[in-house]
């Protein structure tokens, strides 16, 4: 069945694009338009032609689940221009939003209408691709080169009023959007067709792609996309039409067969699935969420209200005295005038934001919120007399989470009488930036509360994913694995700055050694206090405990790996002296350490926890596990994640590896589980 339906109204063909849940541009939609158009044409009925959408929004883009199988005519960019060529007026009629290949098709037509609500982008750059049918020679031609490369090289949709400003579409259309068009169609019918992609558009300055060039590649470092893109828009204002046609398509398919898209893409998917949980079905219930308590207003704490009250949700902040409330509150409204400050909020919003928070230092003010957050100090006891406290405070719907980056949430359950309201959420600091959020399935954890949780991460714009309780879950345990090939390739000869450059080097926003002094040194000391020798590989370490022991916690103290004259930092000739002295200490002799090495040894030891996971069934698929590394770690996302980087290297290479340092020293930690094999 054609997923596009014609009829014929008051001289108007209807092209209806009925392909849900996007209305993605599949096979079955290129042809289903490309032969409305062409049945239209012929039909004696039809004065204009209108293209529309059923269901929630306009075309979202090519049907990506698509791409890497063998293509299928009619081309996209066909379909285009197809009806860019027809002889009777084409109106593209849009509500929800037009995306990629969706704009592309708009932008074919003769005339685009929108309603109010509508969004319309290029967003193939965070697919690793650019727009391949046509989006990068007639955006500009439509709206100049200025606001055409900003539109793809961002991603970002922009909305109905914005896209009339920038002449993208022609007019906005208020109430039902058929008799809009129908009302758009007949004022059209009798006028000449326009063709505005003639002419080359102007370049704006001489050195407008250069410039363009480099502001890209520092702001969207590794990524070749971006790249792509401003190559495509420079041919439009170069090249003829049908010429940087042509070069537009050399450049998608370049970038179609690319591994960076193909790992984008890999995180596109990975993304959605990773809020699927076998045995939680659709219909699953879940307890409404209407208020917040967060336990702890600390800088955690405090970024944990601030993702709450920019959602429009009332938040209670508990903490233990007046004075520790005080500091909190005064967080979160420092952080609100920042913002303030910066542009990015007006003094309205955040008025009406702070409105929503209370401070409170009594557990009985708790007694009618759906859902507490316990952000506390990292210490098992603390934890267990809040959920005792919480567990008389707060009604018997009530979800009680905590939010510890390691400790055992099963314990924890044990302190309340109803256990299956307890779950773990793992935000990630700054809270109210960073997307990831580590949903924590404990034992007794009900699939209703899981739901809810679920549910909650979507309403609050992070990305979820659902970790089985173990020390760290699935980021941190993998982190400290990564952390202590850190720490021995230090004690093996290579320097914290060479680290840092290798890895950067590799994809990561920063080096591992620059990322413990940003946070503190000392946070990972306190962790490791609590873990016994036969937890962690303590030789790994022994730098890092030094540096705190001596007040080098990192940028808070001016020192750390490196020294801080400024915020960059500079190498510590200290540091160097006390790495020698370690080594002699261990009687390792110091040797050079070349940068493959470091790669290898710090992304191997993450893949082969990120097996052992999976092996566990701590993560339910590998695609989770990249999801929380390119979200919660700065993983470069063009690689895919660790597990994709894997898949994609050959997970027979990383298992010989793996094979080869077990043999070298020993197989404490490195050891070829199932996923490995297969
Ligand atoms: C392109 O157009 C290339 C052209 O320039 C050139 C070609 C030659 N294809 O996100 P949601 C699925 S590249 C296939 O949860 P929301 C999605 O996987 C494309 N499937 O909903 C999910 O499936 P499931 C450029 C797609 O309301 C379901 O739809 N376009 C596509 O939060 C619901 O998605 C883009 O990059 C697709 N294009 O957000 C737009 N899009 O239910 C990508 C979605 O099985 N899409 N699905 O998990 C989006 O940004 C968001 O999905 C959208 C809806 C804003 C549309």
């Amino acid at each position: 069945m054609s997923a596009v339906h014609y009829s014929v109204e008051q001289f108007t063909a209807f092209l209806t694009v009925d392909n849900p849940p996007v209305n993605a541009i599949s096979h079955s939609v290129r042809q289903g338009l490309a032969d409305g158009i062409t049945a239209a044409q012929k039909d004696e009925r039809v004065k204009s032609i209108v293209i529309h959408c059923a269901g929630r929004s306009f075309m979202a883009g090519a049907d990506i689940k698509e791409f890497g199988k063998p293509p299928q005519e009619p081309h996209l960019p066909d379909v285009c221009h197809h009806i860019e060529a027809c002889n009777k007026p084409v109106i593209a009629v849009i509500h929800g939003v037009a995306l990629g290949g969706g704009l592309e098709i708009a932008l074919g037509a003769h005339y685009r209408i929108a309603d109010e609500s509508a969004q319309l982008g290029l967003p193939e750059v965070n697919l690793g691709l650019i727009p391949g049918a046509g989006g990068t020679q007639r955006t500009p031609r439509l709206i100049g080169v200025e606001a055409a490369t900003d539109l793809i090289t961002s991603g970002k949709p922009i909305r109905a009023d914005k896209a009339l400003t920038l002449g993208l579409i022609d007019a906005v259309v208020e109430g039902a959007l058929k008799k809009a068009a129908l009302k758009f169609a007949h004022s059209v019918q009798e006028k000449e067709i326009p063709k505005p992609y003639a002419q080359k558009p102007a370049i704006p300055s001489e050195t407008f792609f250069e410039d363009t060039r480099r502001l890209l590649s520092k702001r969207k470092k590794g990524f070749e996309a971006p790249q792509a893109c401003i190559n495509a828009v420079e041919a439009a204002s170069t090249l003829s039409f049908m010429d940087g046609m042509k070069r537009e398509r050399e450049l998608f398919i370049e970038c179609r067969n690319s591994s960076q898209s193909a790992a984008q893409r890999h995180m596109f998917f990975a993304e959605r699935e990773s809020l699927k949980v076998e045995d939680v079905p659709r219909e699953t219930s879940a307890y409404p969420i209407k208020s917040v308590a967060i336990i702890g207003a600390g800088t955690m704490g405090a970024g944990i209200a601030i993702a709450f009250l920019d959602k429009g949700m009332p938040v209670i902040l508990k903490e233990v005295s007046e004075e520790a409330l005080k500091a909190g509150i005064n967080r979160v409204e420092m952080n609100y005038a920042q913002q303030v400050k910066k542009g990015r909020l007006s003094e309205a919003m955040k008025d009406s934001r702070l409105a929503l928070l209370k401070g409170s230092i009594d557990y009985g003010d708790l007694s009618d919120v759906d859902l507490v957050i316990e952000a506390a100090f990292e210490k098992m006891d603390i934890k267990k007399l809040i959920f005792a406290e919480l567990d008389k405070a707060v009604k018997k719907t009530c979800i009680l989470a905590t939010n510890t980056s390691y400790l055992d949430v099963n314990e924890i359950a044990e302190s309340v009488s109803n256990p299956k309201n307890v779950i773990g959420l793992h935000f990630f600091s700054p809270a109210n930036i960073m997307k990831l959020l580590e949903i924590v399935r404990g034992k007794a954890t009900s699939i209703e509360t899981l739901n809810t949780a679920l549910q909650l991460c979507k309403k609050i714009g992070k990305v979820g994913v659902v970790s089985g309780v173990c020390f760290g879950f699935i980021g941190n345990r993998m982190f400290q694995h990564y952390q202590r090939e850190v720490g021995l390739l230090m004690i093996e000869g290579a320097t914290p700055w060479q680290i840092d450059q290798a890895l950067t080097k590799y994809g990561m926003p920063m080096g591992p050694c620059a990322v413990a002094d940003l946070a503190g040194l000392d946070i990972g000391y306190f962790t490791r206090q609590s873990l016994s020798d036969d937890q962690y590989e303590a030789k790994a370490f022994l730098l890092h405990d030094r540096l705190v022991e001596m007040d080098r916690k990192g940028q808070k103290t001016g020192a750390g790996f490196y020294d801080y004259a400024d915020r960059q930092g500079s190498p510590s000739a200290m540091v160097e002296n006390m790495l020698s002295e370690i080594s002699q200490e261990l009687g390792i002799e110091r040797r050079a350490v070349s940068e493959a090495e470091i790669v290898e040894r710090t992304i191997d030891a993450l893949i082969c926890s990120g097996s052992e996971i999976l092996s566990e069934g701590i993560a339910a698929r590998s695609s989770d596990i990249d999801v929380v590394y390119c979200n919660g770690y700065g993983f470069p996302r063009w690689r895919g994640g660790p597990m994709h980087y894997a898949t994609h290297h050959g997970k027979a290479i990383i298992r010989a590896r793996i094979e080869g340092y077990a043999e070298k020293f020993g197989n404490r930690w490195w050891r070829v589980s199932d996923w490995l094999k297969d």
